[in-house]
């Protein structure tokens, strides 16, 4: 299956789901008038694309409708396209992994596919032939770095591990050692996602993130928030916690491929603007795509 195929079947429930509703928009087109526009913003924010940003899109189609005196149904659909597009493009998306070694610091909440995400991207980067050392710095739970380490192992990458409950910060320092010794590429380091222990969980992924300035303080440094597509508008809140903390980079969204919501990705990108860089469409290991707004756009409507 080609790329676009993936990502399209990965999409389509959210494609179906809003081209319904676009399509019953349009069933009983007459005119482009301001009622036509009123429908079209329900659809956006019946799609999860948040009020803020469903009104933003509304706003620029409505001028360019002015300004262009479009009148036709496929005139109307190609602004709202690039209207969609143009929210994501408003951000560059480009990963930074320009330094040899760069880092890759991976945080989200429990469960929205930290772990899955980054033995996706470890394999990714492994295909563009690059050597990755992974940091198993989520030492809550002993089942948790073994979890990791079935997934370093299917990407075939290294991995640095130290007892459950050792302080994370500790098995990041070794992990940068390894990738130095090793003259590795990247290091992507996993974090505990416990949110109910907030204050502890922040305060962890600030000494993990001095551990890493001090030791690499050239190096590239993306840091990834993972965030769950089907929560919708309360992944919008959790970019909003560990902002506050660590300079996050990029998003990778995950399990697109089991929701309607992706709609939620313009969302996301405009309240914070912050880039998408990853999207997950399942749960194999080539089910991680490199986020792109054209291919997302032409995968939705
Ligand atoms: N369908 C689907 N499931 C995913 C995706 N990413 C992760 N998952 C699943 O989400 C669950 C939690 O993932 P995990 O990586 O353990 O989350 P973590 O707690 O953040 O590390 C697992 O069952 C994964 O298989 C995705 O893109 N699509
Ligand atoms: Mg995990």
């Amino acid at each position: 299956m080609g790329f676009l195929d993936k990502l399209k079947q990965g999409l389509s429930k959210t494609k179906n789901s809003f081209n319904e509703k676009l399509n019953d928009v349009f069933s009983n087109f007459r005119k482009v008038d301001e009622e036509l526009l009123e429908e079209l913003e329900e659809v956006l924010i019946m799609s999860d694309v948040g009020v803020e940003t469903s009104t933003k899109i509304i706003a620029n189609l409505r001028e360019r409708i002015k300004k262009e005196k479009i009148e036709e149904e496929e005139q109307v659909k190609n602004a709202l396209r690039e209207e969609m597009e143009h929210i994501l493009d408003a951000v560059d998306n480009a990963l930074q992994l320009n330094t040899k070694p760069s880092v890759i610091l991976v945080v989200g909440v429990n469960g929205v596919g930290k772990t899955t995400s980054i033995g996706k991207i470890a394999n990714r980067l492994r295909m563009d032939g690059k050597k990755v050392v992974i940091a198993a710095a989520d030492t809550f739970r002993a089942a948790a770095v073994e979890q990791l380490e079935i997934w370093a192992n299917r990407a075939g990458c290294d991995m640095v591990k130290k007892e459950e409950g050792t302080d994370p910060a500790s098995v990041v320092f070794d992990a940068i050692k390894m990738t130095k010794e090793k003259g590795a590429d990247v290091l992507i380091c996993d974090t505990a996602g416990r949110l109910h222990n907030k204050k502890y969980l922040m305060d962890e992924l600030i000494k993990i993130k001095k551990v890493i300035d001090k030791e690499l303080p050239d190096a590239n440094k993306e840091i990834l928030v993972v965030l769950d597509a089907t929560t919708g508008q309360n992944a919008i809140s959790q970019v909003k916690a560990f902002k506050e903390t660590v300079q996050i980079t990029g998003i990778v969204l995950t399990k697109l491929d089991g929701t309607a919501k992706g709609g939620v990705v313009l969302g996301i990108v405009e309240e914070n603007h912050i880039p998408i860089k990853f999207i997950g469409v399942g749960e194999q290991i080539e089910d991680m795509e490199i986020f792109n707004s054209k291919d997302f756009v032409k995968a939705i409507i």
